[in-house]
Formats: C-alpha cells, sequence, structure tokens
C-alpha cells in the first residue's frame, strides 16, 4: 500500500480522497492555489504545498508544479479528483514516467476513450450497444448525407473530440444537412482543435442512465448498478440517483454484465463509468468516463463499497475488496448538488459563508469542503457541497431529503438549495417521469 499519496485537486473531492487515506493510513498531501491557501483540504492533509495562482492552467492544470509537489514531499501516488487533470493521459503517463503512480487507468485507456469515435467502435466490438450511425469520422458533406439516409432523420453530428454536448447539431431534415455539418465542423475545429465529426440518429426523449464499472490488475471487473442522471441543466446534472425509477431488474443485470465483459476484456484498470441514452427499454452507449464521478456517492450509498478507497487498492496492485456475487444493491440514493448560485438565474455567486449548519440523521450524508466563515472564490466551479440521502425506497429518500434540505443553512450566498426544494414539488419528478429535457422545458415556464 501506498505511504503518501497527493490529492491533485480542490473542494469536497480533495476533503473525499483524504478520508479515504486517513480511514487507510495513508499519508496525504493536498496542493493548493494561492486563493484556496485556507480551504479544508489543506487544513485536513498531513501536508499542503502551494502550486500558483488561481487560474486553473498556474496551479490545478500545472503538470510541472504538481509532479515538483510530489516529488519534495515524497509522495509515491497521485489522486486526480475529477474534472482537471483526471482525464489527461499525457498527465498520467508523466506521473509514472517521473516514478509515482497514477490513482486511475492506464494512459492508453484514458486516450481511447477520449476519442469519441475510437470510443464507440471500441466498445461495439466488446460487445455494448451503440447507436445507430456512421461507422466513424464523416468527411464530407456526401458521405454524411448518406449516412442519415440509412439511419433517417433527425440525426445528431457530434465531435469525435467532444463530450459534455459541446459542437453538437441535430439535423432534422436533408435541406439543412450541408450548413448543419459545416458549422459542427467549425465548432469542433474552434473548441477542441479537431474538426472530425461523426454522425447518429437523434434519440428526441432519453434518459441519461450510466453504469459504475471497476477493474483491478488481477483480472477481475465488476458493475455496481446504475444511477439515472437525467435531471440536468445545459449538460450540468443537479440530481442524481439510483437505482434508475424506471429500469426494471433484468435490464440492469443485462447492462451490467456486458459493461463488466467489457472491461474485462479491455484490461481495464480502476473506477470508471459508461454511459447510455436510455430509450424505449433500450441501451445505447455515449461515452465512457475514465475518473472517478461527481455523483459516485450515490453508488456508494447502495452499495455501502467505498468507491474511493477501492481506487486506491486497485492502483496499489490489490484486488477489489468486493467480489461480484456479494454485491447487492440496497434501497434508494439520492444526491443533490448545491451550488453557490442564484436558484433562478444560474448566475454564480461567490463570497463568505456567514452562517453554515449541515443536515445529519439517519441516512444523511453531506458532503462539502466549506465551513462557517469561509470565502467562496470566484475563480472556480460553484459547486460548494453535494447533499446525499439514502432511504429503503424512492419515496423514503424523498421525503428524507425534503426534511434534509429543509435543515441545511447556508447563509451569505446564494445557492441552488430552494431549486431543488421546487424539483421536488414537481409531480413528474415524484412519478420519475422525467427525460433529459425534462428540467429545462420546466424551468421554461417555472
Ligand atoms: C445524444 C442525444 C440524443 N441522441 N446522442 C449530450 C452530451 C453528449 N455526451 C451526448 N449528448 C447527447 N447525445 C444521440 N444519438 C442527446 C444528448 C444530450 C444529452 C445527453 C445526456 C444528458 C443530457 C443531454 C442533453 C442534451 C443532449
Amino acid at each position: 500500500m501506498f505511504k503518501k499519496v497527493l490529492i491533485a485537486n480542490r473542494g469536497e473531492i480533495a476533503l473525499r480522497v483524504i478520508r479515504a487515506c486517513k480511514e487507510m493510513g495513508v499519508q496525504t498531501v493536498a496542493v493548493h492555489s494561492t486563493a484556496d491557501a485556507n480551504a479544508m483540504a489543506v487544513r485536513l492533509a498531513d501536508e499542503s504545498v502551494c502550486i500558483g495562482p488561481p487560474p486553473g492552467k498556474d496551479s490545478y492544470l500545472n503538470i510541472p508544479s504538481i509532479l515538483t509537489a510530489a516529488a519534495i514531499t515524497g509522495a509515491d501516488a497521485i489522486h486526480p479528483g475529477y474534472g482537471f487533470l483526471s482525464e489527461n493521459a499525457q498527465f498520467a503517463r508523466m506521473v509514472e514516467e517521473h516514478g509515482f503512480t497514477f490513482i486511475g487507468p492506464k494512459p492508453e485507456h484514458i486516450e481511447k476513450m477520449g476519442d469519441k469515435v475510437t470510443a464507440k467502435k471500441t466498445v461495439q466490438a466488446l460487445g455494448l450497444p451503440v447507436v445507430p450511425g456512421s461507422p466513424g469520422a464523416v468527411e464530407s458533406v456526401e458521405d454524411g448525407l448518406e449516412i442519415c439516409r440509412d439511419a433517417g432523420f433527425p440525426v445528431l453530428i457530434k465531435a469525435a473530440s467532444g463530450g459534455g454536448g459541446k459542437g453538437m447539431q441535430v439535423v432534422r431534415a436533408e435541406e439543412e444537412f450541408e450548413e448543419k455539418f459545416n458549422t459542427a465542423r467549425s465548432e469542433a475545429k474552434a473548441n477542441f482543435g479537431d474538426d472530425t465529426v461523426y454522425i447518429e440518429k437523434y434519440l428526441e426523449k432519453p434518459r441519461h442512465i450510466e453504469i459504475q464499472v471497476f477493474g483491478d490488475t488481477h483480472g477481475n471487473a465488476i458493475h455496481l448498478g446504475e444511477r439515472d442522471c437525467s435531471i440536468q441543466r445545459r449538460h450540468q446534472k443537479l440530481v442524481e440517483e439510483a437505482p434508475s425509477p424506471v429500469l426494471p431488474e433484468d435490464k440492469r443485470n443485462e447492462i451490467g454484465a456486458l459493461a463488466a465483459n467489457m472491461v474485462r476484456e479491455m484490461g481495464y484498470i480502476g473506477a470508471g463509468t459508461i454511459e447510455f441514452l436510455y430509450e424505449n427499454g433500450e441501451f445505447y452507449f455515449m461515452e465512457m468516463n475514465t475518473r472517478i464521478q461527481v455523483e459516485h456517492p450515490v453508488t456508494e450509498m447502495i452499495t455501502g463499497i467505498d468507491l474511493i478507497a477501492e481506487q486506491i487498492r486497485v492502483a496499489a496492485g490489490q484486488p477489489l475488496s468486493v467480489k461480484k456475487d456479494r454485491i447487492r444493491l440496497r434501497g434508494h440514493a439520492i444526491e443533490v448538488r448545491i451550488n453557490a448560485e442564484d436558484p433562478d438565474t444560474f448566475i454564480p455567486s461567490p463570497g463568505k459563508v456567514t452562517q453554515f449548519h449541515t443536515p445529519g440523521g439517519l441516512g444523511v450524508r453531506f458532503d462539502s469542503a466549506i465551513y462557517q466563515g469561509y470565502t467562496i472564490p470566484p475563480y472556480y466551479d460553484s459547486m460548494i457541497g453535494k447533499l446525499i440521502v439514502h432511504g429503503r425506497n424512492r419515496e423514503e429518500c424523498l421525503r428524507r431529503l425534503r426534511r434534509a434540505i429543509m435543515e441545511t443553512v447556508v447563509e451569505g450566498v446564494k445557492t441552488t438549495l430552494p431549486l431543488h426544494l421546487w424539483i421536488l414539488d414537481q409531480e413528474e419528478f415524484k412519478t420519475g417521469d422525467y427525460t433529459i429535457h425534462w428540467l429545462e422545458n420546466k424551468l421554461a415556464d417555472r
């Protein structure tokens, strides 16, 4: 096992990794920007190193600074958290080349899944269902139109280097294809420096359902069920739950077995998430995330497994601590992301937290790095915490969530907590009858 882990991140995920390390008897190093000198992770870690000024590129994305911090503190492994360098294959490679262990998958696997065309081809060959469309990159308007005639309109043009929805174009009829194709290509070039695009049949009313997977260096591969992340706005998730209110057990077992099998065949090591669109009882692969995700706690709550501890164990060459036939999904869990934002306009609201009280009681978990008197800096993502509740079933979970939100006090900054109470009041949310477009449409006529 590692003696010392450096956490190349900030906020609640830095704290989450420190907590897992402490329970495993592993020492921790926090790195931080000058704006984060008072961060909770800096206080709770055994050591800390300032790695530069607040702009990401000068600190949390500054690879030489992070590797230097690891060297001078004598760390033996680096946990990248989510965002920042977590899916940067070059970083993973450099970490290993400098003699540290990257707590994550192999650089080749990060790279393979980072290119959406390669990822789709790879997972299709390994037996996962994909959306019908072009077999690979589409180079010309003529080739594109041919694909569209086969697939039938509407289609979606996607960037190979994309993800997160940037540079996508929906095309509803042949006449608009050429213009949208050119727009998609130039947006892809401008955003990702790569104008490669591909085409898929556009699914009109899907849900976003993702499967948590894990592989180790001993040939074990498991899935830990799904998370339904359909409650989103502008590709930012607001609420995640497990299990999905619409997924029957046989479908879960079927897609889970395919996902675990894919992980085993690839030799994928560590935590991963396979994202699918789910419509009319069918799964369609979207992309694979090669990192731990923000919403991992809902899976932890229904499985009782510490996913960060498993990441660390697996990176240290130990087998997964959990065997396939011992995994049970228990009850229901929901996470709401709490952002320091105006709940009506979504404008960020950084500043000093003057009053702070976290909810408690049975089945309530609050993952956050803020504290009373803390000043939320304006430079970073506005997520300041996650409230996660667990119950025996969805109904109990929803009641507990309302109760826990009502107990929570965050004063001095605006937060999205009132928005979560409003979502909880909506009939479609209560019944679980929602698609990826539901929240945006509902907000529009609020
Ligand atoms: C789609 C789709 C419908 N049909 N692909 C958006 C992010 C990117 N990872 C893939 N995305 C989508 N791909 C086909 N063939 C709809 C979306 C999509 C979406 C997916 C998940 C969560 C929110 C979304 C919001 C808009 C569009």
